[in-house]
């Protein structure tokens, strides 16, 4: 076992860093205020590599690994988790799933240019009526020779009215539950494609989150991904990847909020002393730090499982389970050491807290997390 990270690692953690201190900060919190989708930093993420990052080089991607995009997910959490939520998804769940299961043509088209941030992709499998229960798609893709006549609604849909590219789940034999279930490539303009409404959201306000409605669309078959029938599959194959994302998006809301808290605790002062010198506010960031730490170890875990071809599922749900509970704890624990001051919008920590907990609802609730988990113990 070895806790050290190498060079290539380090380097990409310090240029997020440097980034997220640089592009994202200055303009956050007028970016949650307003909810103002991140275009321009998402296009200059695109530019330094942080869109595809672990897509081979072959297809434009930077050929990194998976500890590598964990390190680069906390650290442009710490500042703005409204842009790491459009990373996430690029990388985990569109990108990943192309270049795992796509054919050549498709990887070709598409994620050369998804790989780069020159197109945006989004993941569309919840709906009004299936989040949790995802096997039960109400989105039909009917088989008609040499198309698919998608119909139904997709539902928080993250880079919904942004996106460039959409990887839509839909029900082609009903009779068949999920195993009649496909993946499509839909692209954005499609006759009888519109998005809908933006949500007016909590947290990551900056993301943009729509319902999709689909009216007939026409999907030719070569945009089908994987054999007929697989759409179930590469939705359940995705998500595992997708949580370690989500993990490490919740570890660096936890890790932000911590070091903001600490930073404070050691300025303010409260009679006679800085609040960092009271023993109650010395236990509340010792259980914080250690937290953080074990979260972020199961995240890192989840991680090199990945890269060293290891099943992974398991150990997705623990990370994302964890490490979105403790974000969540930690956040308000942060909030807490700043008193008035941690309520108000421009010391940050309020909005990490409202931030992360979407961290326990998307890419599978908690709950979700816990009968993953608990399944693969007892089958
Ligand atoms: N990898 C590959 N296949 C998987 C899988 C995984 N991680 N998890 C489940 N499957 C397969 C099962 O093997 C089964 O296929 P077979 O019948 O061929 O064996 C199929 O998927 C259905 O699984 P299961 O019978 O367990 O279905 P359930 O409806 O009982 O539960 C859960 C499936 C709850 C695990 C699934 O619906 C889920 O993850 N839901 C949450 C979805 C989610 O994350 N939504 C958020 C939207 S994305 S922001």
């Amino acid at each position: 076992m070895n806790f050290e990270f190498n060079e290539e690692q380090l380097a990409v953690r310090d240029a997020a860093r440097d980034f997220a201190q640089k592009e994202l900060l200055p303009g956050v919190i007028d970016r949650d205020t307003h909810q103002t989708f991140p275009a321009e930093q998402i296009r200059k993420m695109g530019e330094l590599g942080f869109m595809g990052m672990m897509v081979d080089p072959r297809y434009n991607g930077g050929g990194m690994d998976t500890i590598s995009y964990v390190l680069a997910m906390e650290e442009i959490s710490k500042i703005d988790a409204s842009c790491s939520v459009a990373m996430s998804v690029n990388n985990s769940l569109v990108c990943w799933g192309l270049e795992k299961y796509g054919n050549e043509e498709q990887k070709q088209k598409y994620l050369t240019r998804l790989a780069t941030g020159e197109l945006l992709g989004a993941f569309c499998l919840s709906e009004p009526e299936a989040g949790s229960d995802a096997t039960s798609q109400q989105t039909t893709a009917e088989d008609l020779g040499d198309h698919y006549l998608l119909n139904g609604t997709k539902n928080w849909i993250t880079n919904g009215g942004n996106a460039d590219i959409y990887i839509v789940i839909a029900q082609t034999y009903p009779e068949k539950g999920h195993k009649g279930i496909n993946a499509l490539i839909v692209e954005k303009g499609a006759a009888g494609f519109t998005i809908g409404k933006k949500e007016d959201k909590m947290g990551i306000r900056g993301s943009d989150t729509h319902s999709l409605m689909f009216n007939d669309v026409k999907i030719p078959k070569e945009n089908r991904i994987g054999e007929d029938g697989f759409g179930f599959s590469f939705a359940m194959k995705t998500l595992d990847g997708g949580r370690i994302g989500i993990a490490a998006q919740a570890l660096g809301l936890a890790s932000g909020a911590f070091e903001l808290a600490l930073a404070y605790s050691k300025e303010r002062k409260a009679f006679g002393k800085q609040i960092a010198q009271h023993q109650a506010i010395q236990f509340k960031l010792a259980d914080m730090a250690t937290s953080i730490e074990t979260a972020r170890l199961i995240c890192l875990k989840a991680a090199d499982l990945k890269d060293r071809g290891k099943n992974y599922s398991t150990e997705s749900a623990m990370a994302k389970l964890y490490t979105s509970e403790i974000a969540q704890k930690v956040c308000s624990e942060a909030v807490q050491i700043h008193g008035g001051y941690g309520y108000v919008k421009e010391y940050h920590v309020e909005r990490l807290m409202r931030d992360a907990k979407i961290t326990q609802i998307y890419e599978g609730t908690s709950e979700i997390q816990k009968i993953v988990i608990s399944r693969s113990l007892t089958k």
